[in-house]
């Protein structure tokens, strides 16, 4: 039977040869250029990175591996993980055997559960995959290997196994935070007839089969966005220390917590029913304008809402939201969501801050877990997160497959800066970097 293993192994050879060879030919050709402001400025826009897995352009959004995300919507998850990986779609035997190889893995050990029921019963949600994630870390493959003595050159053969050993149980724990966290009930097994997504649904305790449809969309539509957004970036610094995939996925995913970045799916639901509480029930669009200015003008951000290098409407909100148009148009939650994407778009236009003032990912998925009876908000991050983190793992397998170093970008002190714009405080103390 051949393996995502065997498929990649195949591959790995000419990919190192041409990159080797545009680092022979081309290695001091300039392809990106800083300015004072992106150095300042969360290095915005500064091309300093290299991720083949996946390309966010400006307009048409997320493409994996050259293919636009609306034509993968139909997908499993495991397709996506072994796209991208591997840089192909799978074949119908490499996706049963990746199937049966994942449901082999995901068995949760004793101790995890033990430390998640442990844990008090206000820890976030992510708090809790987190802290999973790092105890798991006891089992790195990677780690063992390299105090073994792990050649360079094998260094993502084990990355890989950490990595298939990682998410084959991430369903299982995060239903597991899921229903440790809001009491319940007993904990639900996976079941080997069903896939990835759909034993997710399963283990959280909704066996319809349109929630399951709906995992199955939302682990396709998550699972990557290029290598700069800060959960990918952070998990790929710290794995290029050769920290093993536990570490880099439990970093990964902390940085995924944050209200500017995953968090974001929390906190558009918040917005969305607390316009519904204000008005009670879905707003018309000029309390929906009302309401957007308030947020603003108290100086919060509107969730769900811009993004660091889209310029047009997300195309995975375009997913989510037809599949709300879908099967629950009347829903006002739905509704509520419909109104803010005609209205505040328009409103950020006017405000005249945002460079992208289009929904992004995180906009309307909240309301369409609401519609299913996942209500527990502070969850949503945790769903974002066993997607997410085929991204990351593929992200970091193909970096230990074309044998990367360490990441150790140049910083540079306000003092050089202004020594090297030539302004007069500069110069008036010359320092050295
Ligand atoms: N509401 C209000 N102000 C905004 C928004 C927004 N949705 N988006 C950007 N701005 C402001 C931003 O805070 C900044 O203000 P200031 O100069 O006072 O610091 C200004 O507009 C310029 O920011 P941009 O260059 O447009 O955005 P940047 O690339 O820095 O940040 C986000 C991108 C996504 C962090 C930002 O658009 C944002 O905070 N959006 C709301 C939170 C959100 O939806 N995050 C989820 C992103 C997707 N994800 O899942 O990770
Ligand atoms: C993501 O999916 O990671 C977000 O859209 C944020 C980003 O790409 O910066």
């Amino acid at each position: 039977m051949s393996t995502i293993k065997e498929a990649l192994a195949r591959r790995i050879p000419a990919r190192r040869e041409e990159i080797v060879n545009l680092i022979r030919e081309y290695g001091d050709t300039v392809i990106s250029q800083v300015t004072v402001k992106q150095a300042y400025g969360g290095m915005r826009g500064v091309k300093g990175l290299v991720c083949d897995t996946s390309l966010v352009d400006p307009y048409k959004g997320l493409m994996i591996r050259g293919i636009p995300i609306d034509e993968l919507a139909d997908r499993t998850a495991e397709e996506i993980f072994f796209l991208l990986v591997v840089g192909e779609l799978p074949n119908d035997e490499e996706l049963a055997t990746l199937k049966q190889n994942l449901f082999a893995r995901s068995e949760v050990p004793d101790y995890v559960w033990k430390v998640l029921k442990d844990m008090p019963h206000t820890a976030h949600p992510m708090d809790m995959l987190v802290t999973a994630i790092a105890i798991l870390e006891e089992q790195s493959v990677f780690r063992r290997r390299y105090d073994e003595g792990m050649k360079k050159e094998e260094y993502w053969e084990a990355a890989l196994e950490d990595s298939l050993d990682l998410l084959a149980k991430l369903p299982a724990l995060a239903a597991g935070v899921y229903r440790i966290r809001y009491e319940k009930g007993d904990l639900i097994l996976p079941d080997p007839k069903l896939d990835w997504a759909g034993n997710f649904a399963h283990m959280l305790g909704n066996d319809d089969p349109e929630f399951a449809d709906l995992m199955r969309l939302y682990m396709v539509l998550h699972s990557d966005h290029e290598g700069g957004n800060v959960s990918a970036f952070t998990a790929h610094v710290v794995a290029s220390a050769l920290s093993d995939p536990y570490y880099a996925v439990s970093a990964g995913l902390s940085g995924l917590a944050g209200p500017l970045h995953g968090l974001a799916n929390q906190e558009c639901l918040k917005f969305v029913l607390g316009v519904m509480d204000r008005f009670g029930g879905a707003p018309t669009p000029e309390q929906m304008e009302e309401y957007t200015w308030e947020v603003l003008n108290s100086g919060r951000v509107v969730p769900g809402y811009g993004h660091a290098v889209l310029r047009a409407t997300d195309p995975r909100f375009k997913a989510f939201h037809a599949f709300g148009m879908k099967h629950f148009p009347d829903d006002p939650v739905f509704k509520t969501v419909d109104v803010g994407f005609q209205v505040i778009p328009k409103v950020l236009q006017k405000h005249g801050k945002a460079a992208n003032p289009w929904p992004n990912v995180d906009a309307g998925s909240g309301s369409i877990l609401h519609h299913y009876g996942i209500t527990e908000m502070r969850y949503y991050t945790v769903l974002f997160s066993v997607s997410r983190a085929m991204g990351i793992t593929s992200q970091l397998i193909t970096s230990r497959a074309m044998m990367e170093p360490i990441t150790r970008p140049k910083s540079v002190s306000t003092e050089w800066i202004k020594q090297q714009v030539g302004s007069s405080a500069g110069q008036e103390k010359k320092t050295t970097v």
